[in-house]
């Protein structure tokens, strides 16, 4: 495991040096899908696709985009892996048609029955859509507690721990059967709670702000204080059903009324990183993999209760659902949308939210590929509309 953030040239001189028989490689964002195809290309134009035969896995890819658009382009052997265990019997049958054994053959490729939509490229946007969805533009605006924006630190753990979304945890991060969540989900995750109290491992800080905003079309507008416009976000529009955009949820510009747009960016600190970093080095895989998917689904627990906050700062807090379970399926008065998510793909627009938060001031920088480091930060726009809510829009409608 050579870690994250690889050049194509390390992973390279690594499977030469180690004689691998396979390179395996793992994207969680759509950028890293693309950095991927690049990477096969570089293969093949080295003359090394023959040797080394390729397995992807990871959240922004999809079997048909591995088995179908890039084995296309691949001169070797590309196989997507749903999970390392898929990734384990994939080994085995690779090795095995490597080294001759009679009968051994690969999986057959997955092919796609409905044609690709780019997932890199929004769609352009037709002339027919209309200007706007059906979505009321009469809804009472919010007045927020101050403008411009709020540096908040040393958050302790106690204060939104709860907010931690177990199932995520222990199925999605840690990969426990429901069998074993008594005996172990629960048990080592107060075990690394304790941990992470008494080692002090977070730095917990969040910045948050409260712009005043107009639409115009598909733009959310972010306006000085004397009017005028301070910067822009362009978000696709649904091609069908309701035509929803993310913009429709303003005030429009024509309406010569302001509102108003929450922006977040939450960090669990670096403290966190360096540790997980030295559970890795010395090998401990199970701890790094249990403390890492801890402090990550951390970061989005400490997103939504903050989430929680600006509803009661805004006076929208009256409709909170009273479980917690709840909250995550998000029966509450508007939505957080974090940028990358299907209502506002371009992650591009990260550096106009880092422009207005400066979250270096909590240290959290936005990299050239529009990642936030920390790896545990998240960023979102927080909507306070009533009809606000998850939807698909543009190229994924
Ligand atoms: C938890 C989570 C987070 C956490 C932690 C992220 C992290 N670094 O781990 C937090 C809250 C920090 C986060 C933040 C963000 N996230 Co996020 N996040 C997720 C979520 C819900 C789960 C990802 C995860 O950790 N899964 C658990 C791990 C273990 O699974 P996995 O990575 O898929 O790997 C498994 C398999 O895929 C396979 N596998 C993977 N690789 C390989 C390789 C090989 C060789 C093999 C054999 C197998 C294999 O095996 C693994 C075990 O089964 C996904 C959605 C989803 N359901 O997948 C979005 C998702 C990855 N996030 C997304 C986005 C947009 C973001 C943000 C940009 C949002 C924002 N604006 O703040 C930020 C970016 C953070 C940053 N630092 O810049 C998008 C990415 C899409 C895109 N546009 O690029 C996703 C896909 C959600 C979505 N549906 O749009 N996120």
């Amino acid at each position: 495991n050579l870690g994250i953030k690889q050049p194509v040239s390390a992973i390279l001189e690594a499977a030469e040096e180690h004689r691998a028989d396979v390179i395996g490689m793992s994207g969680l964002l759509v950028k890293s899908t693309v950095i991927m195809k690049e990477n096969l290309e570089e293969l093949n134009g080295r003359g090394l696709a023959s040797k080394f035969p390729v397995i992807l896995g990871g959240a922004a890819l999809t079997r048909a985009y591995v088995e179908q658009d890039l084995h296309e382009i691949y001169q070797g052997e590309v196989r997507y892996a749903r999970d390392a265990f898929e990734g384990l019997r994939l080994m085995d049958a690779l090795v095995a048609v490597k080294r001759g054994v009679p009968g051994a053959v690969l999986p057959e490729l997955k092919q796609r029955r409905v044609k690709a939509v780019s997932v890199t490229e929004p769609a352009p946007r037709p002339a027919e859509l209309p200007a706007r969805s059906d979505v009321a533009v009469d809804n009472p605006v919010p007045i927020p507690p101050f403008w411009g924006t709020r540096v908040v630190k040393g958050i302790q753990l106690k204060e939104y721990a709860s907010w931690l979304d177990e199932n995520a945890l222990f199925k999605g991060q840690w990969g426990l059967k429901r069998s074993l969540l008594e005996t172990e989900g629960h048990p080592r995750l107060r075990m690394w709670l304790d941990r992470i109290r008494t080692d002090n491992l977070l730095e917990a800080a969040v910045v948050h702000g409260y712009f005043p905003c107009v639409s115009k079309g598909d733009d959310l507008i972010i306006l000085n204080e004397d009017g005028g416009e301070r910067t822009r976000f362009t978000f696709p529009r649904q091609s069908r059903g309701r035509y929803l955009c993310l913009a429709d949820f303003f005030r429009p510009e024509e309406s010569g009324e302001t509102d108003v747009v929450g922006l977040q960016v939450v960090t669990m600190g670096n403290r966190i990183g360096e540790e997980t970093a030295k559970l890795f080095a010395a090998d401990s895989y199970r701890d790094y993999l249990e403390l890492h998917g801890l402090s990550v689904q951390l970061a989005e627990a400490l997103a939504e209760y903050w989430h929680a906050r600006v509803r009661a700062e805004l006076g929208i807090a009256a409709d909170d659902p009273k479980q917690l379970d709840g909250m995550f399926r998000t029966e509450y008065q508007g939505c957080r949308y974090s940028l990358g998510y299907p209502a506002c793909p371009n992650l591009e627009d990260r550096a106009k939210i880092a422009e207005l938060l400066r979250p270096e001031r909590i240290g959290v920088q936005l990299s050239e590929e529009f990642q936030l480091h920390p790896e545990q930060s998240t960023d979102a726009i927080v909507v306070h509309h009533p009809e606000a809510g998850y939807f698909n829009a543009g190229g994924r409608a």
